[in-house]
């Protein structure tokens, strides 16, 4: 029956592989060793695949999953050398290569894949190319970890035999980069857009505006840009996205199937945009440019018009550059505006913001404000218990849950971590990872709760590889709880898995922190990060 259809190219060609399997040595990596953990693998150890240097990837007739299937060929291709030339077909089935399926299976929902390897080949089914992308990263790491090398390398590309039917636990996976207290470039950008991926991560929040720069060009305001972005923490030389840099971030994010989250931080946290247009100061006055890391005494004059029409300007030109359905106005340490007027502020944004089509996100400081459809709040406290954002849930709330003392990647590690806060205390790997997004705030029920996001705040963040080092390895913690059942949920299994990724790290050139509590199999190869200069250390990031 297997054979039906078959050519006897093919039948002869699956009978060597067979032999092949049979006198090979097992994959190197398990099917169940993936970050995140999926939600069902059943292994089927007689049926390990080796890729044929004559491998082609069959795609579904559709752009979208045909762009999927590019993707992983380019993915493939440098360490494996082989050409895996992609082609499309109506029914893609695994003949001695790798096919990607849509299918019309409900049960994967909108993001979800079965990924099939049998000794005959791999094959990805998913309702949609989100779903397919996502089931390319778990095939990605069921290779041996030197696949991430950007040469050939001549290894047995062996993948381990079985299922795996996966799904996501949350619709918000996401990670926050500052890129405000120092500039970070595209190509950094992008380069954070591909670690988000590899984890399955959906939602890139960029914190593009703060009391040291303001980082996109804004054609209605353009001092925004040519003032407001000449400075960063420390006294840099700042810097900010032309239109055309930030769409090629979005367009770059979304071709890996993730949204740019773009923040715009009101009312406060606004030097930069009052240095560029000190009409919008409460005392129309020009502040001197802010190159520290003190918080809470910049604000745009909630009681001018003229601010107003700043914020209209401003969220309406990024809501048309933005692909995605969401705006943040931030909405945090606002401390010099009165309770009553802050919330008046912030309503009123609101209104804009769903004026523009756009669905409203801000840290949960705005959970006074009335509720306006579909807000939603971004929790970065420290305890469990928040009895005013718990009053916003029931009026109708969602809640993204970024808890500074579990997901604030800008949390020293231990106290010798060279840079990084300490104010929500020490971040090892295992307090990035156990915790539990659905009972973490009393009063918010599981349904609130849209998913998980990691902000990277960047006082004391300078360079790419610093970025890197506190990412990897709490990234994917935070990863594992917006993606895996929590019946998955396991620190020996996490950090066991975990320690497979540091070989891929190091294979792809990338900076991690090698974590004393995961089980790594090799040493440190990267130099850890510089110290922070002294002038970083005024939010908490004295040296220890
Ligand atoms: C608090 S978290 C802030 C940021 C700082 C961060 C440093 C939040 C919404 N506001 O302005 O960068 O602490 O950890």
């Amino acid at each position: 029956m297997a054979a039906a259809g078959r050519t006897a190219g093919e039948l002869a060609g699956a009978a060597e592989r067979e032999a092949a399997a049979w006198l090979a040595p097992p994959a190197p990596v398990r099917l169940a060793d993936v970050v995140p953990a999926p939600e069902r693998v059943e292994p089927d150890p007689g049926a390990d695949y080796l890729l044929p240097t004559d491998a082609v990837i069959r795609v579904s007739a559709d752009p979208d999953a045909l762009a999927v299937g590019e993707q992983l060929a380019a993915l493939l291709r440098p360490a494996t050398g082989y050409p895996l030339p992609v082609t499309d077909t109506a029914g893609p089935t695994p003949t001695g290569g790798i096919a990607l399926h849509l299918t019309d299976d409900a049960d994967l929902g909108a993001e979800g894949y079965r990924l099939d390897v049998s000794a005959d080949g791999v094959r990805i089914g998913a309702r949609t190319a989100a779903g397919l992308w996502h089931g390319v990263q778990t095939l990605r790491q069921l290779f041996p970890p030197s696949i991430e090398s950007a040469t050939p390398v001549g290894a047995r590309w062996a993948l381990p035999g079985g299922s795996i039917l996966d799904r996501p636990r949350y619709p918000h996976r996401g990670a926050m980069l500052d890129v405000a207290r120092h500039f970070f470039t595209v190509a950094d950008v992008l380069r954070v857009i591909d670690h988000l991926a590899r984890y399955k991560l959906n939602r890139l929040h960029l914190h593009l505006t703060d009391d040291q720069g303001w980082r996109i060009a804004i054609d209605s305001w353009p001092r925004l840009a040519t003032v407001g972005a000449a400075s960063e923490v420390g006294g840099g030389p700042g810097g900010y996205y032309t239109r055309a840099d930030y769409r090629r971030i979005v367009a770059y994010a979304a071709a890996r199937h993730v949204t740019v989250v773009p923040e715009i931080d009101l009312p406060g946290h606004t030097n930069a945009a009052l240095v560029a247009y000190p009409e919008l100061a409460p005392d129309r006055t020009a502040p001197p440019p802010y190159t520290g890391t003190e918080v809470g005494f910049s604000y745009v004059d909630p009681a001018s018009e003229r601010t107003y029409d700043f914020v209209a300007d401003v969220l309406g030109e990024l809501a048309a550059l933005t692909g995605g359905q969401w705006l943040h106005i931030g909405g945090d340490e606002a401390f010099k505006v009165p309770a009553d007027v802050y919330a008046r502020f912030v309503e009123r944004t609101q209104r804009i913001v769903a004026g523009l089509g756009k669905t409203v996100v801000g840290w949960h400081q705005i959970a006074p404000a009335a509720h306006t459809d579909g807000r939603v709040l971004q929790w970065w406290g420290t305890s469990g218990d928040d009895p005013v954002t718990a009053d916003a849930v029931r009026r109708g709330a969602s809640v993204i849950l970024s808890p500074g003392n579990h997901a604030y990647l800008d949390m020293k590690y231990a106290p010798d971590t060279p840079i990084g806060h300490d104010w929500a205390g020490l971040i090892d790997v295992r307090r990035a990872y156990d915790w539990d997004p659905a009972t973490h705030l009393t009063g918010v029920p599981t349904d609130a709760v849209l998913g998980v996001e990691a902000p990277l705040w960047t006082e004391s963040v300078t360079t790419l590889a610093e970025i890197e080092f506190m990412l990897l390895p709490r990234l994917p913690a935070i990863a594992e709880l917006g993606w895996s059942p929590r019946s998955t949920h396991d620190w020996d299994s996490f950090r066991r898995r975990l320690a497979g990724h540091g070989p891929r790290w190091t294979a792809a050139g990338i900076a991690f922190h090698h974590a004393p509590e995961v089980p790594w199999s090799t040493p440190p190869s990267l130099p850890a990060p510089r110290p922070a200069p002294p002038d970083h250390s005024a939010t908490g990031s004295a040296q220890a």
